[in-house]
This record gives structure tokens, sequence and C-alpha cells, in this order.
């Protein structure tokens, strides 16, 4: 079985996780979400979190995929889904971008409750850009 994966921040093409998770993805495009969401940076590891908080913050664009089960059960682990601190993944309406499929899909999302969030370092981002993932620092480095 196959899953779509909507990525906005570290697993990008050509950010800090892609080699590791993604090479076997099947990129489908870019996009944005269908509705608005606060992208932060949080903590001394500078991680990008998607707030699951729909309705704040901006409309916020990333990539589209299709990973199979293995790659989804290694997304679910790199991202801790279903520990404590973890994201969870969701469901979410996504858009994309360019010619093509202007209609919104739903794919999967990793989202960050916000309690999980304990400084936020910048916030109110559109894009997960260079300059924001220069500072992102990998699990287990520190
Ligand atoms: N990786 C996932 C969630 C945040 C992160 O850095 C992503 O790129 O969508």
């Amino acid at each position: 079985m196959t899953h779509l994966v909507f990525v906005y921040g570290t697993l990008k093409r050509g950010f800090p996780n892609y080699a590791a998770y993604m090479q076997a993805a099947e990129f489908l495009g870019t996009g944005t979400t269908v509705e608005k969401y606060p992208l932060v940076l949080s903590g001394d590891r500078y991680v990008p979190c998607l707030l699951d908080r729909p309705g704040e913050g901006c409309v916020v664009a990333g990539e589209l995929f299709r990973v199979d089960d293995g790659g989804l059960r290694r997304l679910d682990d790199l991202e801790a889904v279903g520990r404590p601190g973890g994201y969870v993944r969701r469901s979410i309406a996504v858009r994309m971008t360019g010619g093509g499929q202007p209609a919104a899909m739903e794919a999967f999302a990793y989202l960050m409750p916000p309690e999980n969030v304990a400084e936020v370092r910048a916030q109110g981002l559109s894009v997960y850009r260079r300059e924001h993932a220069v500072k992102y620092v990998r699990k287990g480095t520190t």
C-alpha cells in the first residue's frame, strides 16, 4: 500500500533529512496547506513544527510525496510518532501548486501538539527555507 505525505520542513528535497529518509519516495510536486497553520522553529535544535492549530498562522508551502508502508514507518520513527514530545501524523487538506491538479487532496502531515513546543525561536513562517535549515540540529547530535 502507498500513502501521500505532505512535508514542509527537513524532509523537503535538499533539506537535512531528505537524503536519509525520502530518496525512495516518489516526488509528486509542490503544494500548500489549504488551511492556515502556525509554522514555528522550536527549541535549541530549531526543529520546524507545524502546530496542530488549524486556522492560525499562514498557508504553508511544502512538497507532496508518495511513500510505501516501510517508508511511512521510517518517517513515523524519525518524527517520534506515539512517543513523548513527538509529532502526530494527521491527514490534512493540501493543494498542489502550478499546473496539473488544482484540486485539494488529503495527505498525511506531521503536526506538533502545541504543548510539546518549549521555546519558539521563529514563528509565522510560510515556507521553511535554507536560512532556517542551517540552524537545524539533528536528533542525537547534542
Ligand atoms: N520533518 C517533517 C516534519 C517536520 C520536519 O522537519 C517535514 O519535513 O514535514
